[in-house]
C-alpha cells in the first residue's frame, strides 16, 4: 500500500479556544508525522509494504512493536483530525442519533460513558466509539497507540470516533486537567464523519 501522510482538513487554529494552535501543530507535524515516519521505516522490504494496513492490524501480534505502536499513530491520527471540526456545537442527527439512543439510552449518555472512557484510560492512550461486526455500537479504550482494529485489542470493531488522551494531546493548554479537555472535544466533534463512517457498510 502506499501512504500518504494526511494534511489537516483546517487550519492549526482552525480548533481554538477548545484545542490550540500550537498543541495542534506540534501534534500533527511532529507527533503524528513521526508515527508516519516510523511506521513507513518498520515495513519497509517486508511482506508488510503490500499488505493493507488493516490486515495488518488484524495480525499485529505476528509483527514487531514498532509496527503496532507508529502503524497505530498513523492510522489513529489521521482519524481523530476527521473526527473534529471547527463547524462546532453540532449535534448527531438521523440514524445515527437513533442508535446512539438505542445503545447508550440518550446521546448525553453516551457522552458522559464515552468522556468516563477517556478520563479513566490510565497513562496514555484513546476512547473510541467502534462498531461491532453485528451492528452494535460500543465504547471501548485502548492503551498506547492501540486500536479496535488490532487482533491484540480487548473489544474489536470500527471505528466510528476517537479521542486523543495522550498528555501530548492536551497538556500545554489543559496541563493535568483531563476532563476539561474532554469536555470541550465535545463542541468540535465532527458529526458528520462519524456518521459517515456509520452509514457505510
Ligand atoms: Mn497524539
Amino acid at each position: 500500500m502506499n501512504y500518504t501522510f494526511p494534511e489537516l482538513p483546517y487550519g492549526y487554529e482552525a480548533l481554538e479556544p477548545e484545542i490550540d494552535a500550537q498543541t495542534m501543530k506540534l501534534h500533527h507535524q511532529k507527533h503524528h508525522k513521526g508515527y508516519f515516519d516510523k511506521f513507513l521505516n518498520a515495513i519497509k522490504g517486508t511482506e508488510m509494504e503490500k499488505m493493507d494496513i488493516k490486515d495488518i492490524f488484524e495480525n499485529i501480534s505476528q509483527f514487531p512493536d514498532a509496527v503496532k505502536n507508529n502503524g497505530g499513530g498513523f492510522y489513529n491520527h489521521a482519524l481523530f483530525w476527521k473526527c473534529m471540526t471547527p463547524d462546532k456545537n453540532k449535534q448527531p442527527e438521523g440514524d445515527l442519533k437513533d442508535a446512539l439512543t438505542k445503545y447508550f439510552g440518550t446521546v448525553d449518555n453516551f457522552k458522559e460513558d464515552f468522556s468516563n472512557a477517556a478520563a479513566t484510560r490510565f497513562g496514555s492512550g484513546w476512547a473510541w466509539l467502534i462498531m461491532k461486526n453485528n451492528g452494535e455500537l460500543v465504547i471501548s479504550s485502548t492503551p498506547n497507540q492501540e486500536n479496535p482494529l488490532m487482533g491484540v485489542s480487548e473489544i474489536k470493531g470500527k471505528p466510528l470516533l476517537c479521542l486523543d488522551v495522550w498528555e501530548h494531546a492536551y497538556y500545554l493548554n489543559y496541563q493535568n486537567k483531563r476532563p476539561d479537555y474532554i469536555k470541550a472535544f465535545w463542541n468540535i466533534v465532527n458529526w458528520d464523519e462519524v456518521a459517515k463512517r456509520f452509514n457505510k457498510k
